[in-house]
């Protein structure tokens, strides 16, 4: 199947080799490597994004307005086809794109330093920044609702009721424990009813994976444009601490390894700060650790609902993989809730 879409990149003189890449649940990704060159290529979930060629049409978007205001900013745009598509749709296959490689960087599938942190929150501050002059209606809507709290808790309701009966009797006490955060639902549709809370130009897809850095181990500019819509800053800083703060992930089992270390929280505030200090409203500031439990909660009650319906989204390596995840996540949720006095002052400074 790869060398029918492969040949729609010209890559015909040499056979291509592909190996499997990265650790994304939605998309599958490989690198190629071709003539001496490498690229990334991807087949969109298209269960998960049902229009894929408005992913397309938001980073042309992008592309071209960046390109115009502010040409010096690193842009990793799709490698064309052979016709001048930036996508590939084959039948029985699905829609593929493909970007390059670029050489004299790398990304992270871990952060090790507080550094790192900085770089990353910069940059998706950066990318934020670059981006608060268009005209935001223009950006497609790549998943409708994706980070809607009141949806995705509505939804987590739902599998409670509705779910596999078995695992709604398992998951009681992670159930009972996670609705009694509700608090963080109702805090979200303040937020959502205030006009002091700007819809921007969001990534929604913050992991460290997602950044470039150089050889210097600068961020070089952010990847993974795919959920790129208008949204919450608190979706892009709270996926950031969300995985970022701990040095374990959601896929740690062993919880007592899920700590909050307080210098990469520090790094996320000065990171994102020095990009968007000025933008931000003083009502948005108010809500920067907030951030970290709206994306933290949704990311658990995400999880827990998919294991209450037999993993249809995220799918599992293992009987109980949502499980483990949510149940990591509700961890995380607590130990951040724990630091909030002493976080509050690292914004105040
Ligand atoms: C999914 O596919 P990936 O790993 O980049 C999910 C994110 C979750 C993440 C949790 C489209 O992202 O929202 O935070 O898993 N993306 C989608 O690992 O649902
Ligand atoms: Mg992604």
């Amino acid at each position: 199947m790869h060398s029918d879409i492969l040949k729609e990149y010209g890559f015909i003189n040499a056979t291509p080799v592909l190996t499997a890449f990265g650790t994304g649940l939605i998309n599958h990704t490989w690198k190629v490597s071709y003539m001496g060159k490498d690229y990334i290529l991807q087949r969109i979930n298209d269960n998960v994004f049902k229009q894929p060629a408005d992913i397309t049409s938001n980073i042309s978007l992008l592309a071209a307005y960046l390109k115009q205001h502010h040409p010096g900013y690193f842009f990793v745009a799709p490698v064309k086809t052979i016709h001048g598509d930036e996508m590939v749709f084959l039948k029985d296959e699905g829609y593929f794109r493909m970007f390059p490689f670029v050489a004299g960087s790398h990304s992270k599938d871990v952060l090790k330093t507080a550094a790192e942190a900085f770089e990353a929150a910069s940059q998706f501050g950066k990318f934020t920044r670059l981006l608060a002059g268009i005209n935001i209606r223009q950006l497609k809507i790549s998943i409708p609702d994706f980070h809607n709290l009141s949806l995705r808790y509505h939804q987590f309701l739902e599998a409670l009721k509705n779910g596999n009966s078995q695992r709604i009797k398992e998951t009681k006490a992670l159930a009972d424990e996670l609705a009694g955060h509700a608090a963080i639902v109702n805090e979200y549709q303040n937020i959502t009813g205030n006009s002091n809370f700007k819809l921007r130009v969001t990534h929604h897809d913050t992991k460290i994976s997602n950044v470039l850095f150089d050889d210097a181990g600068k961020g070089l500019c952010v990847i993974d444009l795919d959920t790129v819509m208008p949204g919450y800053f608190i979706s892009d800083v709270g996926d950031m601490m969300r995985t970022y703060l701990s040095p374990v992930s959601e896929e740690e089992k062993d919880f007592s390894k899920i700590i909050i270390r307080d210098d990469f929280y520090e790094a996320i505030v000065k990171g994102y700060y020095r990009q968007m200090k000025d933008e931000l409203t003083q009502t948005e500031k108010k809500y920067f650790f907030y951030a970290g439990t709206f994306m933290i909660y949704m990311q658990a009650i995400r999880f827990l609902t998919d294991y209450l319906n037999n993993d249809i989204y995220y799918g599992a390596k293992y009987p109980g993989h949502n499980l483990v995840r949510a149940g990591n996540q509700a961890v995380l949720l607590q130990r951040l809730l724990e630091k909030e006095k002493t976080f509050s002052k690292i914004i105040e400074n």
